[in-house]
């Protein structure tokens, strides 16, 4: 069947089978005064930059939200000048003083966001942000995704965190360690039961460390873009797919209301995706336009800001895939090993999770060749979405092409080396096993509400318990640990742990070893026939003190956190020796509640 297709068309890449990039008939999403974004088809702007100046950066921040009938909820981060969602700049040892403002309008669940049927939210509990855990659609809090700063109120805690509409600007204060890796981070709201919903709505933003062509030389003098892909609901909801699909048997609405994985590669998306907010809206997915100087060398950070979507990126010109040049993944340079010979990893396509990023060099297509940027299907299980092929942008060359705003140092100062001896060659203390799991409320009803539960093996699966300060693990700092985290469900899950990065030693039985670190792995869904559920083994790293306290890993698929996939761990202190009691009661063991509260 695909055969009879053209072959373009067949990776369910519509724009290019239409050879253009001008919308289709369907809705757009049209610019509005609060929360506005750019039409479809609009050309890549980069968000607006604030740099630390001086050792610091000051920033004010305003929650807005807006909505009208008919279209998706929108969410966003504005600046004093009116900028969304800007890039946050700093360097190691700058201090970050961001003033959030709470101005989210409307009741909890008038804005164009369905109540999610997994999380009850509770009341406000008192008025103190730092200890209100109020979680309301307009409740919000920060996130500062993939950095090591402690999990404490002001800093990066998001258990207890919680500012409301009518709060005064709460102040998020801490330094940026010396030693923390350069590269693309990001910021978002953590209020649990509603991360999905106000993510999805366009809560999000990037954060870079500066200096990685102080890791990596190769970077030296490099224009660089950040690129940040979010997801948001289907402009097009009710359209049939693009004509140039095949037509594709299953169109199953999962538990969630997303459509549900076709196993295809084609087929209605869960979710449209757009890029610095321009929409790439289903079923045509008219492309954004990113100009650049034909065979320009340029350095790419790009965020998966996604809620639910997972990435497969690749670039097309001609049709064949290109090379890019990894350099960073999930903030960290991949040759943090310390190994020079790991500078650049050479691929022509990378996988990234809601929540991942990745860094690399892309060579701008030669004279006449517009190329694409697009991400390809990703099997997400019979119980997963969907996530079909689509194009994001056309990449024209063009010998005008105005240069991006940013462009790395031209003779950098090598950075210092690690203090720490490199994650693998570190013998870890122990080795924990975890599994994510799913149960359907009707067995019979594939489409009734799902509980999600990420458990440590031995415990009683619970979904996350907000209201509970009892940790699922308890760990020591200088420690280094191996967990073993298995999939049970028929979905795949994106693993995320704050604070902490870890590298990955084996993925679903293959030995990876990987030289570098992530802070978010897929870890891949049970099909029902292999004799073992599908596992990754990472190797944790609790040696930094930034990491002491009490914070949280949860799967990065944000309606499976909202739902309850999610667990506390708590690092002590080194040498102290009270680590023993107050951990969750184990199947075998009986409940100890109440009784260590
Ligand atoms: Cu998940």
């Amino acid at each position: 069947m695909i055969s009879r297709i053209p072959q373009i068309c067949a990776l369910g890449l519509a724009s290019l089978c239409f050879g253009s990039v001008h919308a289709g008939v369907y809705a757009q999403q049209t610019p509005n005064s609060v929360c506005a974004r750019p039409p479809v088809g609009s050309v890549v702007a980069e968000a607006r930059d604030l740099r630390s100046q001086g050792g610091v950066l000051k920033v004010n921040l305003a929650v807005h939200n807006a909505s009208e009938t008919g279209e998706p909820a929108r969410f966003c981060y504005v600046a004093d000048d009116g900028s969304q969602s800007p890039t946050l700049r700093l360097r190691p040892g700058d201090l970050l003083i961001l003033n959030l403002k709470n101005a989210l309008t409307g009741s909890e669940y008038a804005t164009g966001v369905s109540k999610p049927h997994h999380s009850q939210p509770s009341a406000k509990a008192n008025d103190d942000p730092c200890s209100s855990g109020a979680m309301t659609l307009t409740s919000t809090n920060l996130h500062f995704h993939g950095l090591t700063v402690p999990p404490k109120c002001h800093e990066d805690e998001v258990l207890k965190t919680s500012i409301q509409p009518d709060d005064p600007p709460f102040e998020y204060r801490f330094r940026i360690p010396d030693d923390e890796p350069p590269g693309l981070y990001w910021y978002h709201p953590h209020i649990h039961g509603f991360s999905k919903a106000q993510v999805l709505a366009g809560l999000s933003g990037a954060m870079i460390i500066e200096g990685i062509e102080r890791a990596n030389p190769e970077l030296a003098g490099l224009p660089e873009r950040v690129l940040v892909i979010r997801d948001q609901d289907l402009l097009n909801p009710n359209a049939p797919p693009n004509k140039s699909e095949p037509v594709v048997p299953k169109m199953l609405i999962d538990h969630d209301g997303d459509a549900a994985n076709t196993g295809t590669g084609f087929g209605k998306p869960a979710k449209d995706l757009s890029i610095n907010f321009v929409p790439v809206p289903y079923p045509d997915y008219p492309t954004a336009v990113l100009k650049m100087k034909p065979n320009e060398r340029q350095f790419w950070r790009v965020l998966n800001a996604s809620a639910i979507t997972y990435l497969n990126l690749e670039i097309l010109y001609g049709r064949r895939p290109q090379q890019i040049g990894i350099v960073a993944l999930d903030g960290v340079p991949v040759n943090t090993n310390g190994v020079a010979a790991n500078r650049v990893l050479w691929r022509n396509r990378i996988g990234i999770p809601p929540g991942g990023r990745v860094e690399f060099i892309v060579k701008g297509p030669p004279p006449g060749v517009t190329g694409l940027f697009v991400t390809r299907t990703v099997d997400t299980g019979v119980g997963g979405e969907n996530d079909p092929n689509r194009a994001i942008v056309s990449i024209v060359p063009a010998e005008d092409a105005p240069e991006p705003r940013s462009k790395l140092e031209a003779s950098p100062k090598p950075l210092a080396p690690a203090g720490l001896p490199w994650l693998g060659d570190v013998a870890p203390v122990r080795t924990r096993r975890l599994y994510f799991s799913e149960k359907l409320l009707d067995p019979n009803d594939p489409n009734s509400a799902t509980t999600f539960y990420l458990t440590v093996d031995g415990q009683v699966p619970t979904p996350f318990n907000p209201s509970s300060d009892v940790p699922n693990i308890i760990v020591k700092q200088g420690d280094v640990e191996d967990w073993i985290i298995e999939n049970r469900s028929t979905e795949l899950h994106a693993f995320h742990i704050h604070q902490v990065h870890f590298m990955l030693l084996d993925w679903f039985g293959t030995p990876a070893n990987e030289p570098f670190l992530r802070d978010t792995i897929n870890v891949p869904f049970y099909d029902g026939r292999t004799l073992q559920y599908p596992s990754v083994k990472i190797r944790l790293d609790f040696r930094d003190p930034n990491a002491v306290g009490t914070f949280v890993y949860h799967c990065h698929l944000l309606e499976h956190e909202d739902g309850g996939m999610m667990g506390l761990i708590r690092v002590e202190p080194a040498g102290d020796t009270k680590t023993a009691a107050r951990t969750v009661p184990t199947k075998n063991s009986p409940r100890r509640t109440s009784a260590v509260n």
